[in-house]
């Protein structure tokens, strides 16, 4: 076999392998046939350093104008004055909003990573390596939300620079109004990472954080936003003291290079999301509730129960009596269903949780997307029963997730794509 052939082979494998898969990575999701063909174009060779039609090369007018275009639409749909679809990711995203108004030394509020924060917002990942503190916000084991009180608090203490409200463990909004007061009091900006929830957010069925109170918006573009992989900042920040700070931090602090080629798939995405994405969304909620209501019925400890479990696209739960997250991810992915193990709030960050920690994290998006319901979801709860709970050989359950994937090969939610 030439080497060629092992990587195209590679890729059939993959490709062949994760469409008989019942993916529920919540922060994935599979961009359709339109936006991935936006995606492989010339822009994916070309540099254009700067902002629209203020760059540093030649050969730009194009970008240019797809990327004004994008900027424009984006904010004008978050309801916020700027946007910037440059960053390559969320955590990029994250690290140009706190280069801008953060110095090392300084302070900044987030939520725990067990209580849900992403790793950026950490003393571990971006946070620290900015030089941040990291003083964390209060959280509610039981209801999955900010404690608001006591985070205000908090903050009225610590005096940071910065509150990040946002999770990649997300099972409700989060209140971000409740923290105005006292970010108003200490004069601290809130920044909204959206990553996870940001198709929701888009069409307005999750929370509005601009209209919140929130001043600034960081996002991937990859999860329940069936965009190509990439990031996106917004602001309502002052025009001429801050926001060309968060945009000066994109580039030339942190990228070079923004992914061309991602600007025009992301616009179209957009578009997409304009035509179909409230059915879409509705979609998603009402299969990460029957999920979680049927994964509770088969016997499984699903977090948040008196809430009803979750509003967003994952549900999250608690697999300690069944071993821990990594033994139940492990044993699902023999079944050809793909979860993470994560942390749930009350494990504390140590090398033992992070490796073997509390729960397993399950998102609907993707397989919303390939046009799964309801009554598909308490299928699966049952995929999950039968080899976590009765320990049936996965390798036996994997074939029946296999005959029930066949069912579910196209994208909705999109337009129609003649071959
Ligand atoms: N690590 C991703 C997640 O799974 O939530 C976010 O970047």
């Amino acid at each position: 076999m030439s080497n060629r052939d092992f990587v195209f082979n590679k890729i059939n494998e993959q490709e062949k392998w994760r469409k008989s898969c019942i993916n529920m990575i919540a922060s994935e999701n599979a961009t359709s046939n339109w936006v991935e063909k936006a995606y492989l174009t010339d822009f994916m060779h070309r540099y254009a350093e700067g902002t629209p039609y203020h760059r540093y090369y030649r050969g730009t007018k194009i970008i240019d104008e797809l990327e004004e275009k994008a900027n424009k639409f984006f904010a004008k749909k978050l309801g916020s004055t700027f946007a910037d679809v440059r960053p390559i990711a969320g955590a990029i995203a994250n690290m140009a909003v706190m280069r801008a108004f953060t110095q090392p030394g300084d302070i900044i509020t987030s939520l725990s990573v067990p209580a849900g924060a992403h790793s950026s917002h950490s003393k571990g990942g971006v946070a620290g390596l900015l030089g941040l503190n990291q003083v964390k916000l209060a959280f509610n084991n039981e209801t999955f939300e900010i404690d608001t009180d006591l985070s205000s608090k908090i903050i009225r203490h610590a005096r940071p620079k910065l509150a990040i409200v946002g999770a990649s463990l997300i099972l409700f909004p989060l209140d971000i109004k409740g923290l105005r007061d006292a970010c108003d009091d200490v004069k601290c900006k809130i920044i909204y990472d959206a990553a996870h929830v940001f198709g929701l957010i888009f069409s307005g069925k999750f929370q509005d954080p601009f209209k919140e109170g929130a001043d600034l918006l960081s996002t991937s573009t990859h999860k329940t936003f069936p965009g190509p992989q990439g990031g996106l900042i917004a602001g309502n920040v002052n025009e001429e003291s801050e926001w060309p700070q968060v945009q000066r931090g994109i580039f030339p602090k942190i990228l070079s290079n923004h992914h061309l080629h991602r600007i025009p798939a992301l616009l179209l995405a957009g578009y997409e999301m304009e035509e179909f994405g409230k059915v879409y969304s509705l979609q998603i909620l009402k299969n990460a509730k029957a999920l979680a209501e049927a994964m509770a019925e088969e016997g499984f400890g699903v977090c948040a129960e008196s809430r009803g479990y979750t509003e967003s696209h994952q549900v999250a739960v608690d697999v300690r009596k069944l071993g821990g997250g990594k033994p139940a991810a492990e044993a699902m992915e023999k079944a050809d269903i793909i979860i993470n193990k994560n942390l749930l709030p009350w494990d504390k960050l140590n090398l033992a949780n992070l490796t073997n920690p509390s729960g397993i994290r399950i998102g609907v998006p993707e397989m919303t997307r390939y046009g799964m319901k309801e009554g598909e979801m308490k299928d699966i709860a049952v995929f999950f029963k039968r080899v976590l709970i009765s320990k049936e050989e996965p390798t036996k359950v994997k074939k029946d997730v296999n005959n029930f994937r066949k069912e579910f090969q196209k994208i909705h939610f999109t337009w129609e794509m003649k071959k």
